[in-house]
């Protein structure tokens, strides 16, 4: 069976999780649970990043030791996981005995080869620069741009201090060719293309080597063998990504996943994860990644979210508002994924309304109602399909192969899309074929076109469960269809409904429309 090991960033316990922490992870949820479907063998890995500088402050700001407060912040992470039902098969946090082993087999395998230059990878230095805490991220003076009150400001909007200290270095500035040469082999590394160019060219112009571990505070993993100093929280962080298959047990069970099909990112950690993540493995004599997608960015009714501004939106509350599913398809349909979106209360309920409750839920609605009441609650005999009966029907099954390569593209926009031409199409189906109207004058048809339509209904909720596994196990539920036979091996007439099955009970809406309340 093929393997496909998929990962989210790990988040900052500094504070709680928000709506792009959610966007981030559903995508990768919809992929795994995807990729499940489609008989492959995933692992689909998340968790918390605890250690570093800007951590270390936030625990002292409330007064609390670090570990208790990353035990507590870490738990709020986990919770969003099962509020949001994503499906992972691993929760790491970084301050875990596993994790910290890791770190110190990776720093040590770096240390013990030369860079292609044939110069040792790791030197001890001095750093002298600046360093941005809220990106725990060393920027060069010709990055920085002034900000209000003459203050040096990062190109992420962070404040930066002057650091001086004591610091090993990993001699990045060796590995540009073999960085260069990475990317041209495998074209399909960085995505979207635009991100790609972005990095090239970075690459292309120069590298300096990176500091790699700190003295002045002690909020990190010990760097092996030498107590004054603590590894650099990013070569901690991304090291993740490796220990929870397993490394450094390269014949531990779980290492088969390695390389990773997929790490999903935000645009804002894009150089972290495709310059400095490459070569510390190439560095390391470990495979990189096969692919990094870095997503756009969430404003909020069109403004930046920042929490000094106070339109954080929390993920929590809006499925609390829109319910679980909603919330899951419209973060994934309305924008196309890689570029920025905003959220809007505004297109949140014309998505709910529109798409869900009036295109999907009531097409099940209708159907199913019209089954329950006309075919004594059993689906109903398909006597024969006519060629318009069939070709509505396969072509839902037939389009899987064009799903399956949107999904690997993580064109999830033009997936929904695609899935939602084919409930246009049922609806089309429906309105042509007017069952209603063949109760009297021709019952076997009316037959024969609910079951077509039942048949319509459970193949579109097998391609669309990745995204709303909920309500569509509630479709399967109210067509009889068991919890074995919801693979995308069933899709297609092979697996069709049995006649004489019967419905669990009287069909209830599965998208509510949403209705504003009345402030007067
Ligand atoms: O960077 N829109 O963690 P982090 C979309 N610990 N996505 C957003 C977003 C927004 N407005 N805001 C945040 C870190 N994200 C490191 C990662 S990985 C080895 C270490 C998402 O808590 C997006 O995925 O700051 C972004 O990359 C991530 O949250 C940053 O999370």
């Amino acid at each position: 069976m093929s393997r496909y090991y998929v990962t989210t960033p790990i988040y900052y316990v500094n504070d709680d999780p928000h709506i792009g922490h959610a966007y981030t992870t559903l995508a990768c949820d919809a992929l795994a649970r995807f990729m499940r479907l489609d008989g492959r063998d995933v692992r689909f890995l998340t968790g918390t990043d605890e250690h570093g500088q800007k951590v270390e402050k936030a625990a002292a700001e409330k007064g609390i030791d670090p570990q208790s407060f990353t035990d507590e912040i870490s738990k709020n992470f986990r919770r969003l996981a099962d509020v949001m039902n994503f499906s992972y098969d691993d929760f790491i946090r970084t301050t875990e005995p596993r994790h910290i082993d890791s770190c110190q087999a990776i720093w040590k395998a770096i240390a013990s080869k030369q860079s292609p230059l044939r110069q040792d990878n790791i030197y001890l230095g001095k750093y002298a620069g600046w360093y941005a805490v809220r990106d725990e991220a060393f920027y060069t003076e010709g990055e920085l741009e002034e900000g209000p009150g003459g203050k040096k400001i990062a190109p992420s909007g962070a404040e930066v201090e002057w650091v001086e200290e004591p610091s090993y270095f990993f001699r990045l500035s060796d590995w540009q060719d073999a960085l260069l040469k990475f990317y041209a082999d495998n074209p399909d590394f960085i995505a979207p293309a635009s991100r790609r160019n972005e990095v090239v060219s970075f690459v292309e112009g120069g590298l300096n080597d990176l500091s790699i571990s700190r003295t002045t505070f002690s909020w990190g993993v010990p760097v092996p063998d030498d107590e004054d100093h603590i590894m650099y929280v990013w070569l901690d962080a991304l090291t993740n990504y490796i220990t929870a298959v397993g490394h450094p047990d390269s014949d531990a069970d779980l290492w088969q996943y390695w390389p990773a099909n997929l790490h999903m990112v935000g645009k804002d950690i894009l150089r972290f994860h495709t310059v400095y993540w490459p070569a510390f493995l190439m560095a390391a004599g470990i495979e990189p990644p096969k692919r990094v997608f870095a997503h756009g960015w969430w404003t909020n009714e069109g403004q930046k979210i920042s929490k000094s501004v106070g339109n954080v939106i929390d993920p929590f509350e809006l499925v609390e508002k829109y319910g679980l599913d909603p919330v899951r398809y419209f973060l994934l349909r309305q924008v196309p994924f890689g570029n920025d979106g905003d959220f809007s209360h505004q297109a949140m309920v014309h998505r709910l309304n529109g798409d869900l409750a009036n295109d999907l839920g009531n097409l099940c609605q209708r159907v199913m109602s019209m089954v329950f009441r006309n075919c004594d609650g059993k689906i109903p005999e398909s006597h024969s399909l006519n060629a318009t009966d069939e070709q509505f029907v396969t072509a839902i099954s037939d389009s899987l192969d064009d799903l399956r390569a949107l999904m690997e593209a993580q064109a999830f926009h033009q997936a929904l899309e695609l899935i939602w031409r084919h409930v246009a199409d049922a609806n089309r189906y429906v309105d042509e074929q007017a069952p209603w109207e063949l109760r009297k004058s021709d019952p076997p048809r009316m037959e024969t076109v609910l079951y077509t339509l039942a048949e319509g209904i459970r193949n579109i909720a097998i391609l669309a469960s990745p995204f709303m596994p909920d309500s569509m196990d509630k479709v399967f539920e109210t067509l009889g269809v068991g919890e074995a036979e919801r693979g995308f091996d069933r899709l297609g007439p092979a697996h069709a409904l049995t006649s004489g099955t019967p419905m669990p009970g009287k069909p209830q809406p599965i998208f509510p429309r949403f209705v504003e309340e009345d402030d007067g």
